[in-house]
């Protein structure tokens, strides 16, 4: 266990964990703010963590600037910022891996093999550093909150998992640190995805249920924009991730970057 946590909650102090890979912007703050205002010391790890990027992915160029990083959470008040190294997660002969069947095997876990075994596996190794009270997450990721839960259900680990709501440009846009890769005309044509899960929301609303009619309203939204190659568009339910349900799920590559969207339809969609 980390000393800090060791001591705080020697001093029976309430422990919040935000983890993250960095970059940090607004959707994380918002993480870190919630933490803050349900515990009384907090900890934001930072750690780009390999296991989680299948071949061809983004780790190398994944973006990092720790000493904004720390400026920020510094400003937000954090006590404690983790930043294990590589060596002291991942030692050389360590191989364990952790696998939520079903819930991540389905759309983001059937496009990248490995992802969640990676998340799962560094989740319960940040889990067991700290050990929090309570770990948040966002929304931005359904399927990885999915797994998350599944994953400290299924191994009784003694925290909670607070849920944030996925923090958005003014446009609609979620907020991602991969949005900085890009280009001015890619950004322009991102607006797809909130645009489709708005569209749905209306429909929604209007009293749609059709899961079939639900799908084509996000996909014939998503399929006008020339720059946009959807990977997938499904309406699932939100813990078991396979329809029916209410949780629009998108994944749309813009340009090169690969983008991630999800929204409850039986709420209305607000940025
Ligand atoms: P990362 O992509 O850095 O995200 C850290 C946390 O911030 C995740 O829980 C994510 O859902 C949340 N987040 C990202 N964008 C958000 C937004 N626009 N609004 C609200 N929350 C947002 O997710 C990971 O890192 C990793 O998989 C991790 C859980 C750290 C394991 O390596």
């Amino acid at each position: 266990m980390l000393a800090a946590s060791r001591k705080w909650r020697g001093e029976g102090l309430a422990l919040g964990l935000v983890p993250t890979m960095g970059a940090l912007h607004a959707g994380h703050l918002s993480l870190v703010e919630q933490a803050c205002r349900e515990n009384s010391r907090v900890i934001v790890s930072i750690f780009v963590n390999p296991i989680q990027f299948g071949p061809g992915e983004d780790f190398e160029r994944y973006p990092r600037d720790p000493e904004r990083d720390g400026e920020l959470l510094r400003t937000a008040g954090v006590h404690a910022v983790y930043r294990p190294s590589l060596a002291v997660m991942y030692p050389p002969g360590s191989t364990t891996r952790i696998h939520v069947a079903g819930v991540s095997e389905g759309l983001e876990g059937a496009a990248r093999p490995v992802h969640f075994d990676g998340v799962a596996t560094v989740v319960a190794k940040l889990l067991s550093a700290v050990e929090p009270d309570r770990a948040y997450f966002g929304q931005k990721d359904a399927q990885q909150v999915a797994v998350v839960k599944r994953l400290v259900r299924d191994l009784d680990l003694p925290v909670e998992i607070r849920v944030c709501p996925t923090v958005r440009e003014s446009d609609g846009l979620a907020l991602s640190s991969r949005n900085a890769y890009l280009k001015p005309d890619e950004r322009r044509a991102a607006v797809c995805l909130s645009s489709a899960l708005r569209q749905a929301a209306v429909a929604y609303a209007e009293g749609e249920r059709d899961p079939e009619r639900l799908r084509q309203t996000l996909r014939t939204r998503l399929e006008i924009e020339p720059l946009a190659h959807v990977e997938y568009a499904e309406v699932v339910d939100p813990r078991s991730f396979t329809p029916p349900g209410s949780l629009a799920v998108l994944a749309v590559r813009v340009g090169g970057t690969r983008l991630i969207d999800n929204h409850d339809l039986s709420k209305p969609f607000s940025t």
